[in-house]
């Protein structure tokens, strides 16, 4: 079975879509999957949720999400958060509407998937027991390991974190798929995941180019305010560093 894993689009339908183009070039995909985060900071978000229910890509509720159906629904109660944030939010909730917004609402914490001859395939966004919790690469290994054990997972994967990589932890395989919408890592490409599951578990992670121009025109399109720093931010490296090699597959599991 050959998953593609993607994750945190954050509304930017430009790199989504550089996304789709490379997984279209993809042999003997049976499915993909969507890691959440979909529609929160980016200049299309509407058009963002539309292509992932379009295609029938099953996705988890990232925090990010949670945030806009609270911000929409009136029950955000935290008064502690930046005011830009809440104007964003407030501006990304207005775009998408209430069909987009029950849309949100209504997807689940976990995607699960049992996996001849290997077991159980979990997506998360962040945590087993949290969309909002941030679990880095170099965690604590009772965290790993509460990671795997409370999801029951032989594969655990999760976004949330903007910087793809895989641990194994036990007998299991613990690992992150990569954003769309801006990597937290030295590589400042989208990545996603693929994964070739049977009896082994293999782990191919993919950067993809995005187009700067139409990239930074989609944000100036939308009137949306983008501060200098954000604009910068876009196609800037982050400060982690890249933990696996882009296009190598790599052999987890036995
Ligand atoms: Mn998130």
């Amino acid at each position: 079975m050959r998953i593609a894993l993607i994750s945190d689009p954050h509304g930017d339908l430009v790199a989504l879509l550089a996304v789709i183009s490379d997984i279209e070039r993809q042999r003997d995909l049976d499915e993909v999957l969507v890691g959440g985060d979909l529609a929160q900071g980016g200049p299309q978000p509407g058009e963002v949720v539309d292509e992932i229910r379009r295609r029938g890509w099953p996705s988890v509720r990232g925090n990010s999400d949670d945030f806009l159906v609270q911000v929409a629904d009136g029950t955000l109660r935290a008064p502690e958060l930046p005011e830009g944030l809440i104007t964003s939010a407030t501006w990304s909730a207005g775009r998408l509407g209430a069909d987009r917004i029950d849309y949100l609402r209504s997807l689940p914490i976990a995607i699960e998937r049992d996996v001849d001859r290997l077991g159980r395939v979990v997506l998360v966004h962040a945590t087993p027991w949290s969309n909002e919790e941030v679990v880095l690469p170099d965690a604590e290994s009772e965290i790993a390991q509460r990671m795997v054990s409370e999801s029951g997972a032989r594969v655990l994967a999760y976004g949330h974190i903007h910087t793809p990589y895989q641990r194994r932890v036990g007998d299991s395989v613990l690992l992150s798929v990569g954003a769309i919408a801006g990597s937290n890592d030295a590589d400042p490409r989208s990545a996603y995941t693929i994964l070739d599951l049977g009896a082994t578990v293999a782990v191919e992670v993919r950067r993809v180019d995005c187009p700067k121009v139409a990239r930074l025109a989609a944000y100036e399109r939308s009137g949306m305010s983008l501060s200098d720093q954000r604009r910068a931010s876009l196609f800037e490296p982050g400060a982690l560093p890249v933990r696996s090699r882009p296009g190598a597959v790599i052999t987890l599991w036995p």
